[in-house]
């Protein structure tokens, strides 16, 4: 099955009003591949989904970059999903690695997350990756599988699920993974996901590249047979990110 390319925009905690706009316009400005071809959807800080939503070309969407694990309630702090659902945002960002690892949450805990988005209808960007102490020991596999069962065991429905693997160690270092551990990961992530999950969603599941993706060095990692596109952080908030999102083709 022909996986559509998925170029993701993790604006993380950065921007302020204008700055925002200002991305905004650069990509309303921008000449890309159609929808038929890559699928690009830009998440940035929650309180700047209204005003991102209102005037980002209607070709791109929008994701939060986190959700409560349950419905709404005295949560102090948080954003629901049902929230999101009702600003009109379709995606979520869930198990950020900046999250697992500053937040504690866990692997059970962002399996919940994920099943209760999906329940409402979100789609959900779920992040998975290895530390470089544990890909040093040889456990990259082990940890991105034990990941991805946590999420496995509490979803039926993958329609709306793209797994975004981001090996820890390359986030935001600009020591990015080479085209071939990349390649490397995500196809025994989606043999792992063929032998525990099934054929039908392994082949149809897109599987994402993130870790300090730029506008030089995606064109060979979108060449990867399975890599279906990429997660963006920093690069997300340049003009190179046009460059990321023409990688599609
Ligand atoms: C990984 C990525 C976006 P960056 O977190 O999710 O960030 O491209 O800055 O490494």
């Amino acid at each position: 099955m022909a996986r559509k390319f998925f170029v993701g925009g993790n604006w993380k905690c950065n921007g302020t009003t204008e700055e925002v706009k200002k991305i905004v316009t650069m990509l309303n400005d921008a000449e890309v591949p159609s929808e038929d071809v890559v699928e690009v959807v830009v998440s940035p800080p929650f309180v700047f989904l209204p005003v991102v939503k209102s005037l980002l070309r209607p070709d791109f969407q929008v994701a939060a970059q986190n959700c409560w694990v349950r419905k709404v309630g005295a949560f102090t702090g948080e954003i629901s999903a049902e929230m999101l659902l009702n600003l009109g945002i379709p995606w979520v960002i869930l198990g950020h690695s900046e999250r697992r690892s500053l937040l504690n949450e866990s692997n059970e805990f962002v399996g919940d997350k994920v099943a209760y988005a999906l329940s409402l209808g979100l789609k959900v960007i779920a992040c998975i990756g290895e530390t470089l102490q544990q890909r040093e020991s040889g456990s990259t596999m082990a940890v991105v599988a034990a990941q991805t069962k946590a999420i496995a065991d509490k979803v039926t429905n993958w329609a709306n699920v793209v797994l975004a693997y981001e090996p820890v160690w390359a986030i935001g270092t600009g020591k990015v993974a080479t085209p071939a551990q990349a390649q490397d990961v995500h196809r025994q992530l989606r043999k792992w996901v063929h032998d525990n999950v099934g054929a039908e969603v392994a082949d149809s599941t897109r599987i994402i590249y993130g870790g300090s993706v730029n506008g030089s060095n995606c064109k060979e990692l979108a060449e990867q047979p399975d890599v279906d596109g990429f997660l963006v952080g920093g690069a997300s908030l340049k003009p190179e990110f046009i460059d990321i999102i023409k990688s599609a083709t």
